[in-house]
């Protein structure tokens, strides 16, 4: 009888209905199995749904559960909703529909879009940062925070964004712009609540050494929290009390600090205002200043532009305790070089070991003055360390121990500064979680008790945004007015909400108990599924998302919610699949591929497995359609395989199927999934010339099943079984097998004989040339076994199979 063809349309159905009501995707908890917690980042859900480069990810998390959980582990793989934010209330706000209605509607979509797919979530779990009942913990998480005094109220200048009427944390903005709406972001002072994670600045710090993370995401966060160590030091100013505080990484240059610059916005700028000769020349340059944005004044590249204050000057501190009190006035700029926010806002400029500072002195004709020996080249700084000059009783000391001695020298003290900022955690718009405080005439602001969680958003009529640094919610009087819980007095609600980052900051803790409504989760749960053993998303959250949720974590730690103080013990990072143009999938470029269409058409077996064999997973990649054709002709093989099926393997096939199981169990591990798929597109292209036991192909068809769960599932159940793939054993490798299966062969370098290599007894001559080139210790050879020493290009490359590699060098 000959197989019918695979009809996806109706397979991929029913296995996912017995699935489903089988419950195979229901997450236990069974304390005697090593639990695994692998997790995708949730995604916000846009009334857009998903194109096919959003699955990727989830796809790869899906493949590791099953892998997982066949190989006996306990796996908790759950799925939920970033829902809260502007795009949700834009998207509302432009189709005239309240913002939850149409979340849930866009949820439903991205839900269904999902389940085509066969990610094997437990439903379940699912949580939405937008219900009453998940919000009720990040309005409590908050209290917490409030109640240990790391929430502030502050009525300093933020980032405002004029178009989406709202304050912005730094984490919001990208080249200074507003990352959702593209608007110059301007200064604007208004009130709002902010947490000081600066508080946790050292350890998220110092914690980062624990992650098995990628290095590149790692260090995107030393550097979002950028500490530098230095000294405070105070430089006063002739013929006045006023003291000029500056930031220095480098007090061993003081004896050359040769002019001063504040930042246009210091306050000391505004007080010497009326008495300056310049003053017109001054306003001028601090308003155009405040059009620029961080970013344009950091840039490196750009020409530095500046105003001196005339009228006075300040004294250089180390000059003057020196006894040459004569030399010690220093003319004070100011120049949008300095930013306000770090460090004072003010600094001492060295031209001489300072690269801003070099180029602003030779702009301006300020003295540049050599303090560390060692500058060579007199057109550029010289930033580096070394021993003293020109610097009184400190010549020939050493720049480390200058920098204690001449801090203390002057009275000054020795600092940490951060590049990190407190979380500016107030938006004056609808659609986020109230912030739970109510402020009272009488007992200041009091938090909401934790009976009395959560705060709903109210109804309202209009939300559209006011403009006026108030929330919309200002605006609903009997939802407004309250009791003070503390006096029973007349009281107010806080009417702003928090940020979208709020819900994401803890989320996954959810997962683990997503019923409780006693606690945020419960202790012993969180005990054996904490920490996240596998984290996967964007790299678009190294910064903002990450330092969040590892902040809010370790506050969970420390007031005893939580037993590890890291949630993300591993996490990669997915690259994009762009469109088939090369540009980014979008709707403005029309590029945008549905995976509803792919699946219909090809089935979600093949759509799963193409994109996870269109490259190494970290990249990004183009679509292609036809690209498709390949893992669809792989998976037909397959199809037609489980006719003819052999009583025992040839001898090759079960070395090959061996290799394949050792293969795809470890490239599964470590994210490579394609170079699983060519392993397994290997073995089928033999087992299809020299047939294949039975016992053998199903050892395929599980090793295959993550990958392609429908049509295995299928198959297997063709052949007699009524279990289900996702709860068989993952099948082990036998080693004697294996090892016959490679080979030692000589690398030659002009015939000479330079190295051995051990190589797969049916490698390509392609893949046993990639692997000799690789080798560092023929790469000397190969340079200079040529007529030029040094220069040596290869010509040709030999291969004799199983015996010998030559490298042809000219
Ligand atoms: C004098 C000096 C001499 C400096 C020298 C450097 C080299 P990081 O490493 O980023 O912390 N600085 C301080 N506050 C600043 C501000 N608000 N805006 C712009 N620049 C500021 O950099 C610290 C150094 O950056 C400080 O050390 C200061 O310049 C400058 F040979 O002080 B230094
Ligand atoms: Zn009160």
């Amino acid at each position: 009888m000959a197989i019918a063809k695979y009809d996806h349309k109706e397979i991929d159905q029913k296995w996912r209905k017995a699935w489903d009501e089988a419950g195979v995707y229901k997450t236990t908890e069974d304390a005697d199995k090593e639990k695994f917690y692998i997790l995708d980042m949730f995604p916000y859900p846009s009334g857009a749904g998903l194109h096919v480069g959003h699955p990727k990810g989830y796809i790869a998390t899906d493949i590791i559960s099953r892998y997982k959980k066949m190989k006996g582990f306990n796996v908790l793989h759950p799925m939920g909703w970033d829902a809260f934010g502007l795009p949700a209330e834009q998207h509302a706000l432009k189709n005239k529909v309240h913002p939850s209605i149409n979340t849930n509607k866009n949820i439903a979509r991205y839900k269904e879009q999902l389940e085509k797919i066969s990610l094997n979530y437990d439903w379940d779990r699912e949580i939405s940062t937008t219900d009453p009942e998940f919000y009720k913990w990040t309005q409590w998480a908050f209290i917490q925070m409030f109640k240990k005094g790391l929430v502030f109220e502050s009525n300093e200048p933020i980032n405002w964004c004029p178009s989406c009427k709202t304050g912005l944390a730094n984490e919001d903005l990208e080249d200074g712009k507003c990352e959702r709406c593209d608007s110059e972001i301007e200064q604007k002072p208004i009130r709002q609540w902010v947490i000081k994670i600066t508080d946790y600045a050292d350890r998220l710090l110092a914690d980062i050494d624990k992650l098995d993370w990628q290095d590149s995401i790692k260090e995107s966060q030393r550097n979002w929290i950028g500490r530098s160590e230095g000294a405070e030091i105070d430089f006063a100013v002739k013929g006045s009390d006023d003291k000029i505080k500056v930031f220095t990484t480098r007090p061993d240059t003081l004896f050359g600090a040769t002019y001063m610059v504040l930042a246009p916005e210091h306050k000391l700028v505004q007080k010497w205002l009326d008495g300056l000769e310049n003053k017109s020349e001054v306003e001028k340059y601090i308003k155009d200043a405040s059009k620029k944005s961080h970013i344009e004044r950091g840039d490196m590249t750009k020409e530095k532009t500046g105003v001196e204050l005339k009228g006075i000057k300040a004294i250089n501190p180390a000059l003057n305790k020196s006894g040459e009190a004569n030399d010690d006035e220093l003319p004070i700029y100011i120049a949008d070089y300095v930013m306000a926010d770090y460090g004072t806002g003010a600094i001492m400029a060295v031209p001489a070991h300072d690269e801003r500072d070099f180029e602003f002195a030779k702009k301006f004709g300020i003295e540049i003055k050599d303090v560390i020996s060692g500058r060579k080249n007199k057109d550029e700084a010289f930033i580096g360390l070394g021993k003293l000059i020109n610097s009184g009783k400190f010549d020939g000391m050493d720049s480390e121990e200058a920098k204690r001695a001449i801090t203390e020298f002057v009275g000054g003290k020795m600092t940490t500064s951060y590049k990190l900022r407190d979380w500016v955690f107030a938006r004056q718009r609808y659609w986020g979680e109230p912030i739970p405080l109510i402020h009272c005439g009488k007992c200041g602001v009091v938090p909401v008790p934790d009976d009395e969680l959560p705060v709903k958003l109210p109804e309202v009529e209009s939300y559209e945004p006011t403009g006026t640094g108030e929330s919309p919610l200002a605006g609903i009087d009997d939802w407004v007015n309250v009791k003070c819980p503390e006096c029973g007095g007349d009281a107010k609600r806080e009417t702003n909400t928090m940020p979208q980052w709020a819900g994401s900051s803890w989320y996954y803790l959810r997962y683990i108990d997503p019923h409780n409504n006693k606690a945020l989760v419960d202790k012993e749960k969180e005990a054996y599924w904490s920490p996240v053993d596998f984290y996967v998303g964007g790299a678009e959250h190294a910064t903002r998302h990450l330092i969040y949720a590892r902040f809010w974590h370790k506050f969970l730690y420390d007031i005893g919610v939580v037993k590890y103080d890291e949630p993300f013990t591993k996490l990669q990072t997915v690259g994009l699949i762009m469109a088939e143009d090369g540009r980014k999938m979008s709707k403005r470029w029309g590029n945008v591929i549905n995976p509803d269409d792919i699946i219909d058409e090809y089935g979600a077996d093949t759509f799963r497995t193409y994109e996870m064999f269109m490259g190494p997973f970290d990249q990004a990649v183009s679509w292609s359609t036809k690209g498709l054709t390949g893992p669809k002709r792989f998976l037909d093989k397959i199809w037609k395989m489980q006719e003819g099926l052999l009583d025992e393997s040839p001898k090759e096939v079960q070395a090959q199927l061996h290799k394949t199981i050792k293969k795809v169990s470890e490239d599964i591990e470590n994210m490579k999934y394609n170079t699983a798929i060519s392993e397994m597109m290997i073995l089928v292209n033999l087992a299809e010339k020299e047939g294949i036991s039975k016992s053998d192909f199903e050892n395929l068809l599980k090793i295959l099943s993550p990958f392609a769960p429908h049509m295995t599932q299928e198959i297997w159940s063709n052949m007699g079984h009524d279990s289900f793939l996702l709860n068989e054993t993952w099948p082990e490798y036998d080693e004697s097998l294996l090892k016959q299966d490679t080979v030692t062969i000589a690398v030659q370098v002009n015939g000479k004989v330079r190295g051995e290599l051990e190589v797969a007894i049916d490698a390509t001559k392609e893949q046993v040339e990639e692997q000799v080139m690789s080798m560092s210790s023929v790469d000397k050879w190969v340079k200079n076994a040529g007529k030029t020493p040094g220069e040596g290009t290869v010509k040709q490359f030999i291969y004799v199979t199983g015996r010998v590699a030559n490298i042809v060098v000219q």
